[in-house]
């Protein structure tokens, strides 16, 4: 697939997804997302992609934000709109049915950081630095940001991060839980590849089956994400894989999954 803004590579079952706009940060603009859109479409049928890793050209940025010169022209009927198709988008990511990684080697601000937060895992750079500013342009959130950040990170903290617009170092990304892990910048690339392998290794069912318990079961009320729990625990006794398993447990030996 050629795309403009966005490059495309898989090496050993890993789709790594590049946004190439570093003169601007790599800012998300609508060529951006469109193309995005169309990726992630094709991603969820490729058999061959176990995990994604979304990331941004160059070393100083992931993602900057949405592009402030495309905002700055949009009506509010526009801007709405535009904002429901970000979220649609950045959704479709985040219920891939894969794990995603976003490998977080700059500044992730505004839509950068709503699309590592769409991601299942956020490694980031030392350098990297991360915050919501809407409320410096005046504007609020519009890809999910509101929502996702409480969920990761709880109301006090985002909202801190909201109403404030300051950004947060990777090291403090950490301590709150926004980050999973905080690498060198030399050693991102390697880190987020090692984390990538130890996904490939398990099978790509059960992985989207767990992922879906824990994120559409953490919007249900507690008993029916209990029912929904154990509806996904029989899905994953009904796969090959749970029976070569566990099989391979028993034989001593490793398991061999082919993700049925
Ligand atoms: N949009 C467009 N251009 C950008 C963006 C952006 N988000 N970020 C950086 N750029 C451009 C700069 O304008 C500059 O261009 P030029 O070289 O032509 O002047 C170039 O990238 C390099 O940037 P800087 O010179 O500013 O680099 P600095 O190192 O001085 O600063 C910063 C780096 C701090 C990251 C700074 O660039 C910055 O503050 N950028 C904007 C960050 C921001 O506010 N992001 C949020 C955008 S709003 C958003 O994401 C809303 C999402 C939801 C939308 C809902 C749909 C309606």
């Amino acid at each position: 697939m050629e795309f403009q803004n966005l490059d495309w590579q898989v090496e050993n079952r890993v789709g790594t997804i590049t946004i190439q706009r570093p003169k601007v940060l790599n800012a998300l603009n609508l060529g951006t997302l469109l193309e995005l859109e169309t990726l992630l479409e094709e991603v969820v049928r490729d058999d061959e992609v176990r995990v994604v890793v979304v990331t941004g050209a160059g070393e100083k940025a992931f993602v900057a934000g949405a592009d402030i010169t495309e905002l700055a022209a949009l009506s509010p009927l526009e801007a709405s709109e535009y904002a429901r198709w970000g979220q649609r988008i950045l959704s479709r990511l985040e219920g891939l049915g894969k794990p995603s990684i976003a490998a977080i080697n700059g500044f992730a601000l505004g839509g950068g950081l709503e699309l590592a937060m769409a991601c299942t895992f956020r490694i980031a750079a030392d350098h990297a630095k991360m915050g919501l500013p809407e409320i410096t342009l005046g504007l609020i959130p519009g890809f999910g940001g509101t929502q996702r950040l409480p969920r990761l990170i709880g109301p006090g903290r985002a909202l801190e991060i909201i109403l404030t617009g300051e950004m947060v170092s990777a090291e403090r990304a950490a301590e709150i839980g926004l980050v999973h892990r905080v690498v060198p910048a030399a050693e991102l690339r390697a880190a987020v590849a090692r984390w990538a392998g130890k996904l490939c290794r398990f099978s790509s069912a059960t992985l989207g089956l767990a992922e879906s318990a824990v994120r559409q079961g953490s919007e249900m009320p507690f008993e029916e994400a209990l029912a929904f729990e154990a509806a996904q625990f029989g899905v994953a006794v009904s796969t090959e894989d749970s029976t070569e398993g566990m099989a391979a447990f028993v034989e001593k030996r490793k398991a061999e999954f082919r993700g049925r």
